[in-house]
């Protein structure tokens, strides 16, 4: 198991992220990149994956054929290949998210390989909680990188204290970017300014975690905190996996959202399907 401190606990709480290194090691990291390709070659479709989503969902806000690329992405691929499920579900990434949530069990609810690939387009400021169906914030987004990442080539950043800040807005589309100065007010910035991390830097007026990553390091954030990422200046494609994580009381509000609209839940209802497995 990792140890995770106080200090790691309350730097989650207080700055809504934690860096934790070398979550997954090299052979992980490998059969991750290994289901990535396979995942690539022959990407599985968004209808078979989640069912067809409500005619009044919002549309995905990444998409591989965009004119402009801000993300390659394949998603689910635990769904197709049971030899990535032990590195999807490994209990050593459940039992951190635990304990940094504070909750006696956790469950997966989505995992997705990103590569920004060279030239790849700057991830825009967001939040994942607007869009996803949870009625607490008992969620973060396990961001993992899968190569070794330096600042020019677009590493995965988040604003500090950021997740105190409740719902800001609802991404319909990466291609079009919200600027900080339109999404926060001057008591916004002020507030993050108080739960600022010491080697936060300042980014358009406000504190952000900005820092190279060896492939297997993971950054651990509240679904609720913004975050983004800058273009990709490199010629070397920048590779990730991300998980979204969730308490195992958190319950479907049942908002529209594609990934599940079909799968089979009431509003109400925890997340109890096959599909959400439970960290052992
Ligand atoms: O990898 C990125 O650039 C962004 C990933 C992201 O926004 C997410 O995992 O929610």
């Amino acid at each position: 198991m990792i140890e995770v401190s106080e200090q790691e606990v309350h730097h989650f709480r207080r700055h809504g992220w934690v860096r934790v290194p070398g979550l997954h090691d090299a052979a992980q990291v490998a059969k991750l990149l290994a289901t990535m390709e396979k995942g690539f070659a022959h990407p599985p479709d968004v209808n078979e994956t989640y069912g067809k989503a409500a005619a009044h969902s919002p549309k995905d806000v990444v998409s591989n054929g965009d004119a402009q690329t801000v993300l390659l992405n394949v998603r689910e691929l635990n769904l197709y290949y049971d030899e990535i499920k032990p590195v999807c579900c490994d209990p050593r990434v459940g039992d951190v998210v635990r304990q940094l949530l504070g909750v006696d069990k956790v469950r997966l609810f989505s995992e997705t390989y990103l590569n920004k690939p060279p030239a790849g387009k700057a991830t825009p400021w967001h939040q994942d909680w607007p869009l996803q169906p949870f009625d607490r914030r008992d969620t973060v987004n396990c961001w993992v990188a899968l190569d070794d990442i330096v600042l020019e080539q677009g590493p995965l950043q988040v604003v500090s204290g950021s997740h105190r800040l409740g719902s800001l807005y609802m991404p319909v589309d990466f291609s079009e970017e919200q600027s900080l100065s339109t999404l926060l007010s001057k008591e916004d910035i002020e507030l993050l300014w108080s739960l600022a991390a010491p080697t936060d830097l300042k980014m358009e007026e406000v504190p952000v975690h900005r820092a190279p990553f060896t492939a297997g390091d993971a950054l651990i954030f509240y679904g609720s905190a913004l975050h983004g990422a800058p273009g990709n200046q490199t010629k070397r494609h920048r590779r990730g996996y991300t998980r979204s994580i969730i308490g195992s009381d958190v319950r479907y509000t049942g908002m529209p959202y594609l990934k599940t609209d079909s799968v089979g839940l009431a509003a109400g209802s925890a997340f109890d399907l096959p599909r959400y497995p439970l960290f052992a």
